[in-house]
């Protein structure tokens, strides 16, 4: 019978490899319409060799030329879309062979931009997940692990510049104008950490000297009239180096370190052994093109990719069911140098707030919604929709939690001794654990649970003081909801951090460690009814289910000592006021003005801790979404803070101006983000009185953050000289294909004004527009992803054309690039949470995309799953 149900692959079935390689040569003559690679394999029997077994190759897009074994043309192979499978080896396989393939690839049909690609006449490769099949035929698996040696041959006069892993060996002039380049790397990798770069770039470049004394040749690569945006990623990536040997002893092995810039790229950042390819997005940055946080981003993006380094390419993933071992493990450390990089506790616990902003708004929707999977997936269809915020923000949560049990140290002996039994090697989650359990002579077995099982967990919350014994006690309960394939939860090992607030101020802060379905703790000797502040620092990435009065709540957000619990505490009395349509009372608007006006604060907290939760995360706290009601009470909530506090916010913008050049420093940021908050707060109150101020704001900036956090005001407030302004931004800009993303984006995301909405109108003309470009990810994440996933009033239109324009572009997208279409896709994820009519035009959209033949397997699994089939 003939099924076209999706093929899913199963973590269990996982099987060694039947053959492995030694040493990989490639040769590749690049040329943008035939790109003619030859490989040549030391083949040799891998863990799972079975004498007389075929080996079998996959490949895709290629166009197949000839075959050699041992040096002899070979004709026992046969071919598929997909393979190519050997028969006929050697002594059955049994001893090294050799294996000589030719064949051709088409990079500048590449729009996917999987495989070698071409970018701005440029060449580009991306092989993670299952790319470097689109340049050979290969054991395109995590698990075979070989040495490289590439030489690249191209015209001198389109590609002077040839860059591939590892170290150069080499150059040559050859004849009709052709050049060659050849690269060697010394360290054993899987085929996904392959990059090759070709073309007219330049380099900014530094040695540095790291711990052994050795002297490393850092480079960053970009089209050559972006030299001078270049610097913030160079400094990025030193302080990265340093970082990384100081906290974990970690040095960089090889003798150079190259970043390169591209402008057509499906996602951040790929950490290709020594030859990191970023979006441009990730690596340059000017004070007048980019804002304080695209500076941010880029340090810790850099940091990311350099950590990889050591989390994921010198110990790498056995298989993709274990992308959280490298991917949530490097999070983790990207996030604490960030934090580290801050320079202050206040700074660090700032970065923890947005942390955990991003998990709560992305992630724990995603563990509730249809695509819920554990950090450690079971199934998937296409791997590459398993790049998600669980296996990267969840799966950093649970590295974290390890810290937060074992220590700082213990945790640093795990690591130790997870590089001592495993450099060199493509290894799984239980292996990780395992380090950490036994450099620590502790059992975490139940721990592993975070690694089997989805959702979010809920934690109730219930406690009773006892004023004649003088005794508080605390019970927790957990519990978790079903996710798709796992009705039933096993309990979690969860690490609370708590303390008891009292007026004597003499409880420390403890860390409880639950572990039954439900506990109870006993606190003697507490003289008066505590104030209790759990889950501190966000110890566990959980749900309270905790009724704290309102009196308790302003307790904690007047002065809890732990900053992430005091902004914990402003959010919740903001979220249950919004969702009961109520506006800040007077104790709260006082509370709020006691928090701007506290000189110990730091400017970046206070901004966060007047930032409304977004919308998309007071859904979660909904059974049946009216997204229009919540948007108006929001909306009205916020426009209360702006007037009730006007004139603090005057007094803010006056203070908090950054005279001198910019620094793009911490303390810096803050002052501005807290500075222009309150710009927007009081256009919001007042928008004829205020106005001016930001359009002069936007005409004297002297950097993109203020110019764009004006424009931005203007925008959001439907001002009238917004008009003006964004004419004058694009022509301004029309040269920094960048700041044209932010154009595009800020018109794609302003919500309705004034029961006004005409984005959807101009979302359509926004995609007509000459600087649109469909093949363009950047592009497409400003116009379509940013009006689908970050405007939400204005895409939850009652008569469901938001929804229809969504499946548009869905369809549209697809053909061209499968995966920036599957991220789209799951825009609609949540659909069932909604009330109607919304919920019936969500599924008829889903349906009318699940309903296409042509569908790539990246979008049929999110349509397919989103729908229940
Ligand atoms: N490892 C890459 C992601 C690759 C995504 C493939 N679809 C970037 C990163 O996490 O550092
Ligand atoms: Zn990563």
């Amino acid at each position: 019978m003939k099924t076209d149900l999706p093929q899913s692959f199963r973590r269990l079935e996982y099987r060694p490899p039947i053959y492995t390689f030694d040493q990989v040569e490639l040769d590749i003559a690049l040329d943008p319409v035939r790109t003619i690679v030859k490989s040549r394999l030391e083949v040799l029997p891998g863990q799972g060799f079975e004498v007389g077994a075929p080996l079998v190759l996959v490949g895709q897009e290629l166009e197949f030329i000839s075959l050699r074994i041992n040096g002899q043309a070979h004709r026992q192979f046969e071919l598929t879309p997909e393979t190519l499978t050997i028969q006929g080896l050697p002594n059955d396989g049994k001893d090294v062979f050799t294996v000589e393939i030719i064949c051709v690839c088409a990079p500048e049909k590449n729009t996917s931009l999987m495989g070698l690609y071409v970018s701005n006449g440029n060449f580009f490769t991306q092989c993670e997940a299952e790319g470097f099949r689109k340049i050979t035929y290969f054991l395109d698996r995590p698990d075979v692990m070989a040495r490289y040696r590439v030489t690249l041959r191209a015209r001198e006069s389109e590609c002077p510049v040839l860059l591939s892993n590892g170290n150069l060996l080499g150059t040559e002039q050859l004849p009709h104008g052709w050049h060659s380049a050849t690269w060697e790397d010394p360290f054993p990798k899987p085929s996904y950490l392959f990059a090759l770069v070709a073309g007219k770039l330049e380099c900014i470049e530094e040695t540095i000297t790291t711990s052994s004394g050795a002297k490393k040749l850092l480079q960053i690569w970009v089209e050559p009239h972006d030299l001078p945006k270049t610097r913030h990623a160079m400094d990025s990536l030193i302080a990265s180096i340093h970082w990384d040997e100081k906290r974990f002893g970690l040095e960089l092995d090889l003798e150079r370190f190259m970043i390169v810039a591209v402008g057509d790229f499906n996602m951040g950042a790929m950490e290709n052994k020594g030859l990191n390819i970023f979006n441009t997005k990730f690596v340059l940055a000017q004070p007048e093109t980019a804002t304080d946080a695209d500076f941010a981003n880029i340090e810790s993006v850099v940091a990311h990719e350099y950590f990889h380094n050591w989390t994921g390419n010198r110990v790498t993933c056995q298989d993709w069911f274990q992308l959280s071992l490298k991917e949530g493990l490097t999070v983790f450390r990207d996030q604490e140098f960030s934090a580290d990089q801050m320079g202050s506790e206040s700074g660090r616990a700032v970065k923890r707030i947005e942390d955990v902003r991003l998990l709560r708004q992305l992630q724990f929707p995603e563990d509730a919604g249809p695509m819920a999977h554990p950090i450690r997936p079971d199934e998937y269809q296409e791997i590459n929709n398993f790049y998600t915020v669980t296996v990267y923000e969840k799966g950093s949560e649970v590295v974290r939690m390890y810290q937060t049990l074992l220590g700082k140290d213990g945790f640093r002996k795990g690591m130790d001794l997870y590089f001592k039994r495993h450099d060199g090697q493509a290894v799984t989650c239980d292996d990780f654990l395992a380090a950490m359990a036994d450099a620590n002579n502790r059992d975490l077995s139940q721990f592993r649970n975070w690694y089997s099982q989805a959702g979010t967990p809920r934690v109730k919350v219930q406690e009773q003081y006892d004023a004649v014994n003088k005794q508080f006690h605390l019970t927790l309960t957990q519990s978790c909801g079903p996710s798709p394939g796992q009705p039933e939860k096993k309990p979690f090992h969860i690490p609370l951090k708590m303390r008891l607030i009292t007026a004597g101020n003499d409880q420390a802060e403890q860390l409880l460690e639950l572990t039954q379905a439900s506990q109870t703790w006993t606190f003697d000797g507490i003289e008066e009814r505590p104030v209790l502040s759990i889950n501190r620092n966000f110890s566990a990435p959980v749900n309270l289910d905790f009724e704290q009065s309102e009196a308790d709540l302003l307790t904690l957000f007047n002065g809890d000592d732990d900053p992430f619990n005091r902004w914990e505490a402003g959010q919740k009395l903001a979220m249950r006021m919004i969702l009961n349509h109520r506006l800040p009372d007077a104790k709260l608007i006082e509370a709020y003005r006691n928090v701007l006006l506290d000189p110990n604060l730091d400017p970046a907290f206070k901004d966060l801790a007047l930032t409304l939760p977004v919308e998309t995360y007071l859904y979660e706290q909904c059974s049946s979404v009216d997204p229009q009601q919540i948007f108006t009470a929001r909306r009205a909530f916020r426009q209360e803070i702006a007037k009730q506090l006007q004139l603090e916010w005057a007094a803010l913008y006056q203070q908090m101006q950054t005279p001198g050049p910019f620094q793009p420093d911490a303390v810096s940021a803050g002052k501005r983000a807290l500075k222009n908050l309150a710009l927007s707060m009081l256009l919001d109150a007042d928008v004829t009185t205020w106005a001016p101020m930001a359009v002069n704001q936007y005409r004297i900036a002297d950097n993109m953050t203020d110019r764009y956090a004006a424009l931005a005001a203007l925008v959001m407030n439907g001002a009238k000289a917004a008009q003006e302004c964004l004419v004058d931004f694009f022509s301004r800009f029309a040269k920094e294909p960048l700041v044209i993303d932010k154009w595009f984006a800020l018109q794609s995301s302003r919500p309705p004004v004034d029961g006004l909405d005409l984005t959807l109108v101009d979302v359509k003309r926004l995609r007509e527009h000459p600087a649109f470009k469909l093949n363009n990810p950047n592009r497409v994440r400003s116009v379509i992803h940013a009006f689908c996933s970050n405007n939400p009033a204005s895409f939850h239109q009652a008569d469901g054309s938001g929804y229809e324009f969504w499946a548009d572009s869905v369809l549209a997208l697809d053909p061209i690039n499968p995966q920036v279409a599957a991220r789209l896709a799951r825009a609609l994820d949540r659909w069932r949470l909604f009330a109607q009519p919304y919920q019936n035009k969500m599924k008829a959209a889903l349906e009318k995309v699940a309903a296409c033949q042509t569908l790539s397997p990246d979008v049929k699994e999110v349509v397919g799953k989103a729908l229940g089939n």
